[in-house]
């Protein structure tokens, strides 16, 4: 069942379920050519998340900041494409909540390994705040924190499974979001880790 989590997100469960292991195989494909890595923070620090980007704009973070750019700092190439499967997916569920003709350009594949987590943040470095996000959950469960549009609200807690998807859009775009540290756990197809997939209209 889908589920309005806020003004403007929707939790659609267990939608991208059938697709979870194909999208899964394809997620090790991108991989294996732009690596998953610790970025640092502008702050120095190294993120507990596990990252690597697919599409036409990659979001990177550095000692210089936050921002997207077109090629894999590590390799100096092209990010990898953006798998057909990705893209439909992404327009698939943006249309599910009412958000016609999202073309992503920008797809960030984060992996949390046992303890990773996500502190509370905005997202704000995408031009276009018209277009919503689309986030897609894979192997062990995580809570996803969800706060108001001021950094002191109080998080709402949300149970994310594999397969579930959430397009955040409207109000919500803004919101502070985080993931609490992931526990230990195993999942079928994934083992230790939990894989979320964002797709973005960045440019
Ligand atoms: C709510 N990732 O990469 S996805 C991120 O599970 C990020 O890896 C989390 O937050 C993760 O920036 C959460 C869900 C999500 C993504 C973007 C949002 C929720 C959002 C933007 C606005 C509000
Ligand atoms: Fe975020």
């Amino acid at each position: 069942h889908d589920e309005a989590i806020a003004p403007g997100a929707m939790l659609l469960h267990a939608f991208a379920l059938e697709q979870a292991d194909a999208l899964l195989s394809l997620i090790f494909a991108v991989t294996q050519a732009a690596p998953l890595r610790l970025m640092q923070t502008p702050g120095g620090y190294s993120m507990s998340v596990a990252m690597s980007n697919c599409g036409k704009a990659g979001w990177v973070s550095d000692s210089h900041g936050y921002r997207y750019a077109t090629h894999d700092p590590l390799s100096n190439t092209a990010w990898p494409a953006m798998p057909a499967l990705f893209q439909q997916l992404a327009q698939d569920a943006a249309h599910a909540a009412g958000f016609v003709d999202f073309m992503p350009d920008a797809c960030l594949i984060n992996r949390y390994a046992p303890g990773a987590r996500m502190s509370l943040h905005q997202d704000r470095n995408e031009r276009d705040m018209a277009a919503p996000i689309v986030s897609v959950s894979l192997g062990v469960p995580a809570t996803f924190l969800f706060g108001g549009l001021t950094r002191s609200q109080r998080p709402a807690r949300h149970r994310l499974q594999h397969g579930d998807v959430i397009v955040w859009g409207g109000p919500s775009r803004l919101a502070f979001h985080g993931v609490a540290p992931v526990a230990h756990q195993h999942h079928p197809a994934t083992g230790e880790f939990r894989y979320n997939l964002t797709f973005r209209k960045a440019r």
